[in-house]
């Protein structure tokens, strides 16, 4: 995988390496230990044994305990809104998605000893495109509406468990099955503390086992285009107050600054 640090960052690299490369590009340091320890700390409290409940866990997941989930993280700690606010993000992200992209998710997923790995999936357009009938004829992967962000909390190791991925499966936008023998073939997002990884959610991925003996805790943000629906209802939780306060670039990521659907439509908004 690409590796950059944050001197080095050019966003059209970014797209390209995306788009035309592996599918997925890793930034180095873009957060410091004392942010990275607040999030630790903050997703490791939510997610503490004392304090599980169903919202933690996805749907279906069989060993759910020991993938723990923290959704909408706008409403924890505010560490996680400097996170998703990191400038080398937003400008990665302008270039890819276009400028008025917005934020469709942004949980956490705290993997715990013992988990047994995620199935390989994509999370664009997102978890039912194995129902690929429901999708627009001619459906493809020419030009993104999606990316994906791993913020690394956690050491991500092979031994953790660090989310594996196949190398340029975003070219055909196809949801990975058994035929496509995804474990004969595929590299790991390593990562430290503080780095962040980009990738095209039409990439196929998981989550791997993690048989160290600690939580491994990455971020997951998802990016979209403005104009396409998010996966996760972030606003109805939030506290009263919440938008109204927010910096320009929260406000834009919770689609703020998007008009429609209104009723009636109303006029396009100008530069
Ligand atoms: O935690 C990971 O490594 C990846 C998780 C993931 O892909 C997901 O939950 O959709």
């Amino acid at each position: 995988m690409r590796t950059m640090t944050v001197d080095q960052l050019d966003p059209e690299l970014v797209v390209t390496e995306l788009l035309d490369g592996e599918g997925a590009i890793r930034l180095t340091g873009l957060f410091t230990d004392a942010q990275v320890l607040q999030a630790r700390r903050a997703i490791e409290a939510e997610t503490d044994d004392a304090k599980l409940t169903g919202s933690h866990f996805n749907q279906g997941e069989q060993d759910a305990h020991l993938q723990r989930r923290v959704w909408n993280l706008f409403n924890h700690d505010p560490v996680f809104a400097e996170m998703v606010g990191h400038p080398a993000i937003i400008d990665s992200m302008r270039a890819f998605l276009g400028t008025d992209f917005i934020c469709g998710s942004y949980c956490a997923s705290r993997t715990m000893p013992g988990f047994g790995g995620q199935e390989p999936h994509i999370d664009y357009p997102y978890w039912d495109y194995h129902r690929a009938h429901s999708f627009p004829a001619r459906i493809n992967s020419s030009f993104p509406l999606n990316c994906q962000a791993t913020v690394v909390i956690d050491p991500f190791t092979v031994e953790s468990g660090a989310t594996a991925y196949r190398p340029g499966s975003a070219a055909e936008l196809h949801y990975p099955t058994a035929e496509d023998r995804f474990f004969d073939n595929y590299q790991q997002m390593l990562g430290d503390p503080g780095d962040v990884i980009l990738f095209y959610g039409l990439t196929w991925h998981c989550a791997m086992p993690n048989k160290s003996d600690s939580g491994r805790i990455g971020l997951l943000i998802e990016f979209l285009p403005k104009f396409v629906t998010p996966i996760e209802d972030m606003l109805t939780d939030l506290p009263d107050g919440y938008l109204e306060a927010a910096d320009p670039v929260v406000k834009q990521l919770l689609g703020q600054g998007y008009p429609w659907p209104s009723q009636p439509p109303n006029a396009p908004m100008t530069e």
